[in-house]
């Protein structure tokens, strides 16, 4: 064999030697150019060489030291190539990981059962009706019966803007509102928020939810009363609820009562358990006062009215020991809650 053939089958294999120890860029390079470098490149020397052969000899070499330099050439560009992945990497950056999902919201637990008890007096017949959370005196007390020296009107229970202004202590000045705008009939659920001077403790915050509702028209009965409450008590916390009414007092309403539920808790082995009775809503008749303040003829028009707290009642459904996790935001807590989006509407 030509002597040449044996030097370009040695070149070779010490220039495929150099490109796999090459540990990076710039040596990969240095390869390149001691073996295929133009001017004095190994390989390219023995191709420049070729002139002097004699012309038999020549064809032999010359196929030879083009399929090494091409074989040499090749290795060069792979091992450049896995370099060039490898610096695409950013540290710690898994490409093959799978993407992570993106971060989704929950409904409000506090917002969940106020959707849910919406939704029940929705499908009886309520709408929905709102009013300003910023309210005066007479919204808020006088017009409900309440007279300026009640102990709820005090400083030391309401939130007081200015000299009559105040941030509304529960939510039936909206009902005020609605009855002053409308003519009976009236069926309405005003949730949203209402302010106390309240310490934050584990059973109160000064900023709650409440939902409070109102029907009047002719011929409103205690007998509607109480069969639309248990009504609305058996669907939220199920048929076998048993529902109590006892005796209360509001000063916006006469007769006034506290409504209970006793839940009957059915086990998978057909266990039974029966909770103890625990208060839900306060609620009665409206009283004929109040009817009169916003012009209604109390000789005509009969109403009832219920007041309900749902931080309180997602407490109970939840079985939460403390109110304040509602609102400290802890997403290892809330997400606990996670259900499918709507309800609201
Ligand atoms: C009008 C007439 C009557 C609303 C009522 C209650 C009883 C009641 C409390 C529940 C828990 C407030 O959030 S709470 O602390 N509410 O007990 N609310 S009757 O009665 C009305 C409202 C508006 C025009």
């Amino acid at each position: 064999m030509n002597p040449l053939i044996e030097e370009l089958k040695d070149l070779s294999r010490q220039a495929l030697d150099a490109v796999q120890r090459a540990g990076d860029e710039r040596a990969l390079e240095a390869v390149r150019v001691e073996y295929l470098g133009r001017k004095d490149g190994r390989i390219s020397g023995v191709l420049r060489g070729l002139a002097s052969l004699d012309a038999e000899e020549r064809p032999a070499v010359g196929a030879e030291a083009n399929r090494v330099k091409q074989l040499v050439a090749e290795a060069l560009e792979t091992r450049a190539g896995a370099f060039s992945h490898k610096a695409a990497r950013a540290p710690g950056l898994d490409l093959t990981l799978p993407p992570r999902s993106p971060w989704r919201g929950t409904v409000h637990p506090v917002s969940q059962v106020v959707d849910d008890i919406w939704q029940i007096f929705k499908s009886l017949g309520f709408t929905r009706a709102r009013g300003p959370e910023v309210d005066d005196e007479w919204y808020n007390f006088v017009a409900l019966n309440t007279p300026l020296d009640h102990p709820a009107a005090d400083e030391q229970d309401t939130l007081y803007l200015g000299p009559e202004l105040l941030l509304r202590s529960h939510t039936s000045p909206v009902q005020i509102r609605t009855m002053q705008a409308y003519e009976p009939p009236i069926r309405i659920i005003a949730p949203g928020m209402a302010y106390r001077r309240d310490t934050y403790d584990a059973t109160h915050t000064p900023a709650f939810m409440q939902i409070e509702g109102l029907v009047v028209d002719e011929g409103v009965t205690f007998v509607d009363f109480k069969a639309t409450l248990a009504e609305f008590a058996r669907r939220f916390w199920g048929p076998g609820t048993r529902v109590r009414f006892r005796p209360g007092f509001f000063p916006f309403t006469e007769p006034s009562a506290e409504v209970d539920v006793k839940r009957v808790i059915v086990r998978d082995d057909g266990s039974r358990e029966e909770t103890p009775w625990i208060e839900i809503m306060g609620a009665g008749m409206v009283d004929p006062a109040v009817l009169d303040n916003v012009g209604y003829d109390s000789e005509r028009y009969t109403g009832w009215a219920f007041g309900m707290g749902p931080g309180r009642i997602a407490l109970l459904k939840y079985g939460v020991p403390d109110l304040r996790l509602f609102y400290e935001n802890d997403m290892r807590f809330l997400g606990q809650f996670a259900v499918p989006r709507g309800g609201a509407s």
